[in-house]
């Protein structure tokens, strides 16, 4: 499609180009608690913009999740992960140097590998790396990305998902069970030790540093369609310029 065909002329062109003319991405910060659907807003604004059913290496507009930065446990922490001892809600269990240094690399425009991560075996696949190609808009999704400072300044907008907490664990409930191989007595622990208290000590505070609060998550059409609007914009404006600086890359070529 065109879009699509503009970005990777002006890619190949851009090869040309000095560096400090590689254009830094649209960073997108989308918190909220768990099953609040971050991951199901993201995947909206993506389809909406037709980006989904894209290749991987074409797309504008990529998508994040914070769990490819969860920390290594170490063999005692995954021990007590197995019991649903373990807290993964709190910020400790985050790597938070690899996320900073891996969103520094996104916003230099570098193309980056994040492991992915198995919720079943609490353990972060470094065998089948995510590869993250340079695009002009990333979205970056998870718990906890408004909670460290030095991180949460790195966003251009922050977007807050923000979903009752009864709908939020009657989603929950089913899909640690379905998706993620518990059951519903550890689910239930889990939730009451660890998540519930953790989203009111860590995630909902991180609420006030939102530009847009998103009630009702991803059944929010109105709210989505504003914000795909806004990036639609954004990607707009990022045509123009490749496609200025590759008028511009060629006539200079020309005079030599
Ligand atoms: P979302 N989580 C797991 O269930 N297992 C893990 O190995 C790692 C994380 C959960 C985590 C958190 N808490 O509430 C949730 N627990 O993933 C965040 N227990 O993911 O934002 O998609 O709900
Ligand atoms: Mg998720």
């Amino acid at each position: 499609d065109n879009t699509n065909k503009e970005k990777s002329d002006g890619f190949v062109n851009g090869d040309a180009v000095p560096s400090e003319e590689i254009k830094s991405p649209f960073l997108i910060g989308v918190a909220g608690g768990t099953a609040s659907g971050k991951s199901t807003v993201c995947k909206k604004i993506m389809e909406q913009l037709g980006q989904a059913e894209m290749d991987h290496t074409q797309r504008q507009v990529v998508s994040i999740s914070q769990d490819s930065f969860y920390r290594e446990l170490t063999p005692a922490e995954k021990l007590k992960a197995q019991k649903s001892k373990f807290n993964f809600d709190h910020p400790d269990a985050f790597n938070e140097e690899l996320m900073y240094e891996t969103l520094q690399s996104i916003l230099k425009g570098h193309k980056v590998k994040i492991p992915s991560y198995d919720y079943r075996t609490n353990s972060l696949d470094f065998e089948n790396m995510l590869v993250i190609y340079p695009a002009d808009v990333v979205l970056f999704e998870g718990i906890l990305v408004f909670y460290f400072p030095k991180i949460r300044d790195l966003f251009h907008m922050k977007l807050f998902v923000d979903t009752d907490s009864d709908t939020r664990l009657a989603r929950r409930v089913p899909r640690d069970i379905n998706e993620r191989g518990r059951d519903l007595d550890a689910v239930l622990t889990q939730y009451m030790t660890f998540v519930k208290p953790a989203f009111e000590e860590f995630c909902s505070p991180t609420k006030k540093f939102a530009d847009v609060i998103i009630p009702r998550g991803a059944d929010n059409t109105v709210a989505i369609d504003l914000i795909v609007h806004h990036i639609g914009e954004i990607l707009a404006a990022t045509n123009i310029a490749q496609h200025n600086n590759t008028v511009r890359t060629a006539a200079s070529s020309m005079k030599r």
